[in-house]
């Protein structure tokens, strides 16, 4: 590959900064934002402004207009200050013709603007993974730790866990026993998705003028053009259709019933030509898209950013090859120091770093746009890592930690359901704190929704499973709406869990059927630590506020829970690391969270998963995964290069 665009992708990859060549020149008062964490007990509201002074500082190369008195030049972004609510003026001067913009802001109570969504999902994002939750010596991730603090970090989020129904419980508002997405996560070739029938996030925002955008993996549909996401409306996608692709070819694989592989990534549908792409790192090609849209967005208009990072699946790609990084984050302190003894957990070091890089360049193209004061930001995983003794697990892959959590990845213990998200917002009276209320993933389609000044009676229609956490947001309390969750009801592999808070706050759950193949229930310790080894392993964690304290031996199982045998029950409040099964000393919670299992069951939807369609073979459709029950399965592609700086186009 000797094309220009290589040439100057290297050129740049090389280079000191990470920073691509075309970002805006940043104000100093823009700088200073990006470093500042708030206080754990800020109780002013809506005051997040890029400096001091209320003047505005309208850039000559697209810095914004501030403060109470709104910009003049670039795109301001005026904040109606303390107690000023939603006064929040927007200037409409073009940023990079500089200087000369006119900024109509219009103070406290002015005109608002709905605010910016962007939504950051991982993808296998092991609990412990984070430094801002175990303090891992070996994962530090400052960009995300900043916001997380200054946010409001949900330390009682929960996802399925697997990413299709995650994903679909995200996009819908639904339990996903309740759209047919409860069994499995889609693989290549199969000609199943979230029926059409039920509505999409994006379709919600939209409805309330946003422009609505997605950008990285999708893995709810892709066997026709219907399930695709321009269709379940996304104004504009780029990214892939399936679960784990190779991060240089762009290919996807699967291993059964034969080993198939082949192309995807797409921009609204199109496929993106080798020619195109030339095999840059996945991860920093959807980082660049994703900084072209956020710079070359609207002011005047809200968006709406679906960001579901290929970071940091941690299992193989489907096709057998293990996920690695590029050497810029494999020569980062925490993974060049690491034992070479376990060179899986080693690589997944570097991608937590990528992880953590992505993070940053987001959130600054943000910032630089001058739009972060009006911006609401959440981060989750779709579900928690997969542990090498799972039984499903592929042998050679890298893996995360959720230690000291049980289990994980396709499991309904708390390592595979349990997992990192937080909010962070200007806009968020109360921040810089910590809470304990149960969050499901359904949850963030009302709670967005209400923050973006929608009628929550507009959704009761919709029968939605999620509730809208953002009044519980904006008083400081540390308990909302939600008062039980169905982790998942899996009728087809048997598995089902759910959690239950009782009169008096403490959380009980319900967990039976299989776990994987029966194999391995326990807990994963982090190799290369003194979590596994006490005798020479370095401390493998500081603590933090939201460190999980067992309460009983780390790894030891107290009571057992064989739950294809007969149900568990755990007080998730004083056992987190479910080691104790009180099923046998709590017959009425039991029986109580069997009925209510059983009354939830009788609401499901089936399972709409499908086998394998060898129609869909990419040997067939010269090389790529088409949506091959389409009417027009190929396309003629599209040149849509984002390493080519944005001033090109
Ligand atoms: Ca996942």
């Amino acid at each position: 590959m000797t094309s220009p665009a290589t040439d100057a992708y290297t050129t740049r990859q090389s280079s000191a900064s990470p920073t691509p060549d075309f970002t805006v020149t940043v104000t100093a008062s823009t700088q200073t934002v990006s470093t500042r964490r708030m206080t754990s007990d800020s109780t002013t509201s809506g005051d997040y402004s890029y400096s001091d002074s209320g003047a505005g500082t309208g850039g000559s190369s697209g810095g914004m207009g501030d403060g109470n008195t709104g910009g003049t030049g670039g795109s301001g972004n005026g904040n109606g200050g303390v107690g000023g609510g939603n006064g929040n003026g927007n200037g409409n001067g073009n940023g990079n013709a500089g200087g000369t913009g006119s900024g109509t802001h219009s103070g406290s109570g002015g005109q608002s603007q709905r605010p910016n969504i962007l939504v950051f999902i991982c993808d296998d994002l092991g609990r412990a993974d984070l430094s801002y939750t175990e303090g891992n010596i070996w994962t530090p991730t400052p960009h995300i730790d900043k916001l997380a603090w200054d946010g409001i970090i949900l330390n009682r989020f929960y996802t399925n866990p697997i990413c299709t129904p995650t994903r679909a419980a995200f996009m819908t508002g639904k339990y996903p026993f309740r759209t047919g997405m409860q069994t499995a996560s889609i693989s290549q070739g199969e000609p199943w998705g979230v029926p059409l029938e039920f509505k999409f996030q994006p379709q919600y925002f939209k409805d309330l003028g946003y422009q609505t955008y997605h950008v990285g993996k999708w893995h709810l549909g892709e066997y026709t053009r219907q399930y695709f996401p321009n269709a379940r409306s996304f104004d504009y996608s780029y990214g892939f259709t399936g679960g784990a692709a190779n991060w240089w070819n762009y290919t996807e694989g699967w291993i059964t019933p034969v080993p198939v592989s082949g192309r995807d990534v797409r921009e609204n549908g199109k496929r993106i030509l080798a020619n195109d792409t030339n095999n840059a790192y996945y991860p920093d090609l959807i980082n660049h898209k994703a900084e072209q849209i956020i710079r070359n967005q609207d002011p005047s208009k809200p968006f709406y950013m679906y960001y579901a990072t290929p970071l940091v699946r941690s299992a193989s790609n489907g096709f057998g090859d293990a996920q690695a990084s590029v050497p810029q984050f494999q020569l980062r302190p925490s993974a060049l120091s690491f034992s070479e003894q376990f060179p899986e957990r080693k690589r997944q070091l570097a991608l937590i770093q990528a992880l953590d890089d992505t993070f940053m360049r987001i959130t600054e193209a943000v910032v630089n746009k001058g739009i972060a004061n009006n911006t609401i930001l959440v981060f989750f995983a779709d579900n928690g890592a997969p542990v090498p003794k799972a039984g499903t697990f592929v042998r050679g892959s890298n893996y995360g930690v959720n230690w000291p959590l049980r289990q994980g990845k396709g499991t309904l213990f708390e390592g595979g359901t349990r997992v990192n998200a937080f909010i962070w917002s200007p806009l968020l009276k109360k921040r810089g704190r910590i809470t304990n209320q149960l969050f499901h993933s359904t949850d963030w389609l009302p709670t967005l929704y209400e923050a973006a000044g929608g009628n929550l009676h507009d959704l009761a229609a919709e029968k939605l499973d999620g509730f809208s956490h953002w009044k519980s947001f904006q008083s400081g309390l540390n308990y909302g709406p939600r008062k039980e969750l169905v982790s998942n009801i899996d009728q087809i592999s048997n598995q089902y869990a759910m959690i239950y808070e009782d009169q008096y706050g403490g959380l009980y759950k319900l967990l039976g059927g299989n776990v994987l193949n029966n194999v391995f229930t326990g807990w994963f310790a982090p190799p290369g630590t003194n979590a596994e080894d006490t005798d020479e392993a370095p401390n493998w964690k500081t603590w933090t506020p939201i460190s999980i304290n067992c309460n009983f031996p780390e790894g030891t199982e107290v009571s057992p829970c064989v739950p294809w045998k007969a149900d568990c029950l755990f007080d998730l409040t004083n056992d987190p690391c479910e080691k104790n099964n009180i099923a046998e000393s709590y017959p009425a919670m039991l029986r109580l969270l069997q009925s209510k299992i059983k009354a939830y069951n009788v609401t499901s939807y089936p399972a709409v998963i499908t086998g394998y369609d060898p129609a869909s073979q990419p040997e067939l459709w010269e090389g790529w995964w088409v949506p091959w029950k389409d009417p027009q399965p190929f396309d003629e592609g599209v040149t849509t290069n984002p390493l080519i700086p944005v001033e090109s186009f």
